[in-house]
């Protein structure tokens, strides 16, 4: 498959000989770090440095390729023309997304059929929002509303993560998620000012997506088993829970102008803190969906298993075309 590692063989070799793993070394690389530099693929990084990128970048690619599932299956049914369009323009986003960030990965030394051949075997996770079923048109506004809106937050401290091929990925993925949760509010705020029958169906999906939106975030901080040693690296530059709160403060205004009541009976205004308190998660559907794929996980990586397959022909024209071009650049 296409290869973003543009090293040579003797490169890789040097790189591999170069695996940090004594104390000095160590410190070394933290200081570039703390000192606020980009590690790009050639440098000398510490194996375990290489390979929480290489999870969580390839786990995130994923997520934006199964994301477009619960999508596409809304594409026949948008309500309108114009809908429809931008519905395809956003799941053609969510497909760049998945490419750049398979790309990134693939300069960490993990190719990207071997990343997908994780996921097919169920042995990669993805974000977990995406084992939920969309069942209403509602939910596709509420996937770009909150979903998206999740990412946003999520992904814009990523900008500036530490390892460059995932921030330069990252800028370009957070403009698109931008319009991306626009067109959802706009979708929900179009049923929430529509008659009481569109309302209570955008009403049905915010109460349906909005516990599932706060677990993309990730477990508490207390349970998270990288989130230290990440934020060491600036990989990560907020905690689980720091983000989610940021999440939290910023849609309950945003719900509140649409009329829309957020399904958390402990939510309320903290002054002193001046953010939202809110209910407890509930980390064992959380865990649940992560272990047995929820509702929708086996649908989903039978729908992935189903699209490698249907798609043989195509890789295998592709690489006979650029084959073949080799061959005329060879004989020119
Ligand atoms: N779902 O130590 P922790 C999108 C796992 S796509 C499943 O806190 P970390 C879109 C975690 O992997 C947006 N698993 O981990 C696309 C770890 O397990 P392993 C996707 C989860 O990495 C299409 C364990 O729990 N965004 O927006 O420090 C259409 C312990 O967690 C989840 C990204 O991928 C979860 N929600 O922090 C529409 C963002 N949460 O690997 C929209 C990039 C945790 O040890 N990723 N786990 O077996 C990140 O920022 C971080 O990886 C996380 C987790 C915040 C998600």
């Amino acid at each position: 498959m296409y290869s973003t590692d543009l090293r040579t063989d003797k490169e890789k070799k040097s790189a591999d000989q170069q695996v940090l793993d004594d104390a000095q070394l160590w410190d070394a690389f933290q200081a570039r770090i703390d000192n606020g530099e980009v590690i790009e693929a050639k440098d000398a990084m510490p194996e375990k440095y290489r390979q929480t990128l290489i999870r969580q970048i390839s786990q995130h690619a994923h997520s934006e390729i199964v994301g477009q599932l619960p999508e596409g299956n809304w594409v026949t049914r948008a309500p309108t023309l114009k809908r429809k369009l931008i519905l395809l323009a956003k799941i053609q986003d969510e497909a760049g997304h998945g490419l750049y960030l398979y790309s990134a990965a693939e300069t960490l030394g993990r190719s990207r059929d071997d990343m997908v051949a994780d996921l097919l075997s169920g042995k990669a996770k993805y974000s977990t929002i995406f084992n939920y079923p969309a069942p209403t048109w509602a939910d596709i506004g509420t996937i770009g509303w909150l979903v998206d809106g999740a990412a946003i937050v999520n992904q814009i401290p990523l900008c500036r993560c530490s390892y460059g091929p995932y921030a330069r990925a990252m800028v370009r993925v957070c403009k698109e998620e931008s319009f991306h949760q626009r067109q959802g509010y706009e979708i929900v705020t179009k049923l929430a000012q529509g008659t009481a029958e569109q309302k209570a169906l955008a009403q049905d999906s915010l109460n349906r997506f909005w516990w599932p939106s706060l677990m993309m975030f990730g477990p508490s901080d207390s349970a998270s088993t990288h989130s230290s040693q990440n934020m060491k690296w600036n990989i990560k530059r907020h905690s689980n829970d720091e983000l989610r709160q940021r999440f939290i403060d910023a849609t309950v205004p945003q719900a509140e102008f649409l009329g829309l009541t957020v399904p958390d009976a402990d939510l309320k205004w903290n002054e002193e803190r001046g953010s939202y308190d809110h209910g407890e998660i509930d980390w064992n559907e959380f865990w649940a969906v992560i272990k047995d794929g929820g509702i929708c996980g086996k649908d989903r990586i039978r729908a992935r298993r189903a699209a490698a397959k249907d798609g043989v022909w195509v890789r295998a024209a592709g690489e006979a075309y650029a084959e073949k071009q080799r061959a005329k650049e060879q004989a020119a």
